[in-house]
């Protein structure tokens, strides 16, 4: 999508909605958040990445009711039909190209705790980059860094550490009202999980709280604070500090999983994170393997 077709498709309705919710920050950056807000968009990380080479600022956040080419890790979709929360940021982080993938755990301890604030429910993270409640998916977080050499995903960012990131695209996507039927069968969203108090919404009824459009802009704000102060703290002082707040929401802990990573697939215990945040794993053989990129799924 090009600057000006992203220019022409803007929804200022929508981005005055979004700054009522957002005025209130005002650490990053100084004239206030770029917004680019969009009823209908391909992916919002492909809006981003377009700004972000045109010299769009840190924190600007591209957001959309829906997504008609919504995507995943590893070129898979992300369904995005309207009632959920979709949106990207591009950040310029200061850190080492081989820590960029711990923005997806930084990330996910963000839309956790905030998930637990509106809905009263603790989710579980399930490495790297996914909030299931109920043992459903009702979150995912994408992160693509634009580096010195060329566009690969961050995963694969270690291949090379000569490299350095231009950029980085966080995305987030959360079900929030989206109709069950429109969602794969793995998946749940806020609505469908019954939850039992909403702190952030207190004065009003609780399905009629997701259901008000002025939610995905509360949630919004919420959300973009709640990251942003992870990430500063994981900016000036490293994963240490992400890692130990992560520890009560890591998923599948001493439980059997099975990993796919590429063409392989192993079976073994989830052991928890090392320290820059990949996952351990005790294999069935013995073998304690610390997995960079891949797929875990339960074993029942
Ligand atoms: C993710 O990938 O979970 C990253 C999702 C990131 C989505 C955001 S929305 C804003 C921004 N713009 C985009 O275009 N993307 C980002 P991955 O771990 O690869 O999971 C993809 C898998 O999750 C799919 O193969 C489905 O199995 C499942 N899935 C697809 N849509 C889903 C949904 N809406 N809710 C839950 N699971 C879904």
């Amino acid at each position: 999508m090009s600057r000006r077709t992203i220019e022409e498709k803007r929804s200022s309705e929508l981005e005055d909605r979004l700054r009522v919710h957002l005025a209130d920050w005002n650490s990053l950056p100084k004239n206030g958040i770029p917004i680019h807000a969009f009823e209908s968009v391909s992916s919002t990380m492909e809006v981003a990445h377009t700004l972000a080479a045109s010299g769009a600022p840190e924190g600007t956040l591209v957001w959309a009711q829906r997504q008609i080419q919504g995507r995943g890790r590893l070129g898979r979709v992300w369904a995005s039909p309207e009632g959920g929360l979709y949106f990207s940021l591009i950040l310029k982080p200061g850190r080492a190209l081989t820590e960029i993938p711990q923005l997806s755990l930084v990330a996910g301890l963000a839309v956790a705790e905030v998930v637990r604030d509106v809905t009263g429910l603790s989710g579980v993270l399930r490495w790297p980059n996914d909030l299931l409640l109920q043992e459903k998916k009702v979150a995912g977080v994408l992160v693509e860094a634009k580096t010195s050499d060329g566009f690969p995903d961050a995963d694969r960012s270690v291949l090379n550490t000569q490299r350095s990131t231009l950029y980085a695209i966080l995305g987030i996507g959360i079900n929030v009202t989206s109709d069950p039927l429109t969602l794969p069968d793995t998946a749940t969203s806020l609505a469908a999980v019954n939850p039992g108090s909403l702190p952030v919404l207190k004065n009003e009824g609780r399905m009629d709280a997701f259901r008000n459009p002025q939610f995905l802009y509360r949630l919004t704000g919420e959300l973009y604070r709640h990251f942003h102060a992870w990430y500063d703290i994981w900016s000036c002082q490293g994963f240490a500090s992400i890692h130990e707040a992560l520890r009560p929401w890591l998923g599948f802990l001493g439980q059997p999983v099975h990993i796919v990573t590429g063409a392989s697939r192993f079976e073994g215990t989830v052991r928890g994170l090392d320290e820059s945040g990949k996952l351990l794993v005790r294999l069935d053989s013995g073998i304690l393997k610390v997995f960079g990129m891949g797929e875990v799924t339960l074993l029942r």
